[in-house]
């Protein structure tokens, strides 16, 4: 199976987050690409398809903002890492805004997603990977998979948030609608609901979102990924939501999966995408599910069944001295 990476995907590592009224070193670290790597026999650098597949999917005015932010914060006299402490949630409407602080929260869906030098360059060769990976598919490999650090699917259109800042998911999903493909699915099974990916595809018909998550009345994102966001308009029933409580082990999350699958093969895609987290491990520091290594095979097994062309794309998994063996564990399955 050919797999995706590129160098300045390590580059991104901010030096803190903010957890629960503190501080603490980031979760999402340049270590958890160094154990992907180190849990796959080798991996070929993409190619640069420019920005053009990204602006396909994001709001121009958001691309500048990731590209410009850390410049823009150095001019104000800032040191450290971009982050916002305002947000315009009852107020959200057409400003033009130049102030950095009010970019920061106008672009951003949480606190937990520092900015700094090099986010955009790692998110970018991230999306890169992504999109090598599903021109490998296109080009008649059963399944290819992308290294995705960071990774996307919390981001959305013109939001970071969630360690994520361009949705590689949603970009490999639209360049595969551009290249022709009538019906794309995107099956996520990271621990967090996927917010980003929910919200750029809510009201369209034509690329099915199904996840399997931590409830959010329990866990970040909190206010998507509720059994009840069915998708609008164009795109309702085109969204389905498996909630699964802390505590839950394979067999519950095999039988979310299979439900998400059958769902999935009814919309009768061309292509799968996966958004594969492995924070669901027992192990994770910061998620509470408690999936095996030998667990993941199974889970790919279940998906390669499906018979259907399939782009693996990594998002979460902060496990770091399981998370090589976990990817193996998975793509081992296909
Ligand atoms: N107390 C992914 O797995 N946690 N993102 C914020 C604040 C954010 C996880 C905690 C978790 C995001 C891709
Ligand atoms: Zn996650």
């Amino acid at each position: 199976m050919r797999l995706f990476f590129d160098p300045r995907q390590l580059d991104h590592a901010p030096a803190q987050e903010l957890h629960n009224g503190a501080f603490v070193p980031y979760a999402e670290t340049p270590a958890r690409a160094q154990a992907l790597c180190a849990g796959v026999h080798a991996t070929e650098s993409p190619t640069d398809h420019g920005e053009a597949p990204i602006l396909a999917v994001h709001d121009a005015g958001y691309v500048a903002y990731l590209k410009t932010a850390y410049d823009r914060w150095l001019a104000a006299g800032r040191s450290g890492d971009v982050m916002g402490y305002i947000w315009p949630v009852v107020r959200r409407r057409a400003l033009d805004l130049t102030r950095i602080d009010a970019l920061a929260g106008r672009y951003s869906m949480d606190s937990s997603t520092p900015l700094t030098a090099d986010s955009w360059t790692s998110a970018y060769w991230s999306t890169q990977s992504a999109l090598s990976a599903l021109d490998a598919v296109l080009a008649g490999d059963r399944v290819a998979t992308a290294l995705c650090r960071p990774p996307g699917h919390h981001a959305g259109a013109d939001y970071l948030g969630g360690y994520c800042f361009i949705n590689q998911a949603a970009v490999a999903a639209q360049a595969a609608r551009d290249a022709g493909i009538a019906r794309v699915a995107i099956l996520d099974i990271d621990y967090h609901h996927g917010n980003g990916t929910q919200d750029i595809f809510w009201d369209r018909g034509d690329v099915f979102y199904a996840s399997v998550h931590a409830d959010p009345a329990t866990d970040f994102p909190f206010y998507w990924g509720h059994a009840d966001e069915v998708g609008e308009g164009a795109g309702e029933g085109t969204t389905l939501n498996l909630p699964l409580p802390h505590g839950t082990t394979i067999a519950a999350f095999r039988a979310a999966q299979a439900t998400a699958l059958d769902a999935i093969a009814r919309f009768d895609p061309g292509l799968l995408i996966v958004s594969f987290g492995a924070d669901t491990f027992e192990g994770d520091p910061i998620a509470n599910f408690a999936l095996k290594t030998s667990d993941y095979a199974m889970l790919a097994r279940d998906i390669a069944a499906t018979g259907l062309p399939t782009v693996v794309l990594t998002e979460g998994g902060y496990a770091v001295d399981n998370l090589g063996e976990n990817l193996a564990s998975f793509l081992s399955g296909f």
